[in-house]
């Protein structure tokens, strides 16, 4: 689509102090698109640092996560509310590691994500099916449900961007194949079109996250639908990130 090219690097729980400074000044000497949005998404712990350090006229920040509603008694949670009031313009959400290892459903997912984005925040949303599902045939069953719990939730999706992450290209080394991935994109848009009218589909980003790397971004990039990355490992090397941000297409 014509949507502007979106680069994600999530960084997941890795880095050190030592390490992380060592990425901000490999990122900030870095030659990128200008017209490309890119967020970086560290631990909670290094956002503070990675925001004073980080060459906002390049790049853009996001949490990995946030809880579900505002503040209060949440002990270890931090709120979409306090992402906003410290200046973060995106939030990760539905990640397959927090569906899969801290149990959030689809509706969690959804509420999070409207939650979120009442608050002022941009949303990228990760949908993606397993490998069983994959090959059991339920592949665009369960798209459908990741997507159908947003699409109930969500009244203004100017500011989400979907990431197709097929869980099993993730961390795996195993990338989805141009076709595989431009096949899933396609569906996500008419899913959206048919809920959401043609004008929120055609607008909307879809990124492709699953073992992206400087050397597969750019048979990715030229998809029709992938309107850009969400990039985990390969975003913990300076220079094959700012390859990847470079491969907009
Ligand atoms: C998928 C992706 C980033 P990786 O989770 O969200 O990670 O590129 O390491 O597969």
């Amino acid at each position: 689509s014509n949507a502007k090219f979106f680069v994600g690097g999530n960084w997941k729980c890795n880095g050190s102090v030592a390490s992380v400074r060592k990425l901000v000044d490999e990122l900030n000497s870095g030659s990128v698109p200008r017209g490309v949005d890119i967020v970086c998404a560290p631990p909670f712990i290094y956002i503070d640092y990675v925001m004073q350090h980080l060459d906002k006229d390049k790049y853009q920040l996001a949490a990995q996560n946030c809880w579900i509603g505002g503040n209060g008694a949440y002990t270890g949670e931090v709120s979409a509310e306090q992402l906003q009031d410290f200046g973060l313009p995106w939030v990760i959400l539905g990640h397959s590691e927090r569906r899969s290892l801290c149990g959030e459903t689809n509706q969690v997912v959804a509420k999070k994500t409207a939650h979120a984005l009442d608050v002022g925040l941009g949303v990228i949303a990760c949908v993606g099916e397993t490998l069983d599902q994959r090959n059991s045939g339920a592949m665009f069953q369960v798209l459908d449900g990741q997507m159908q719990a947003l699409v109930d939730e969500v009244k203004d999706w100017s500011k989400v961007v979907i990431a197709y992450e097929p869980v099993w290209a993730i961390g795996t080394g195993v990338v989805a194949t141009p076709e595989q991935a431009q096949e899933v994109h396609a569906y996500l848009r008419r899913f959206c079109q048919s809920k959401l009218g043609t004008s929120v589909a055609d607008q909307l980003r879809i990124i492709y996250g699953g073992s992206v790397n400087d050397a597969n971004c750019k048979e990715l990039s030229v998809q029709e639908d992938i309107d850009g990355f969400l990039v985990g490992g390969a975003s913990l090397k300076g220079s094959a990130f700012v390859t990847i941000c470079n491969s907009a297409g």
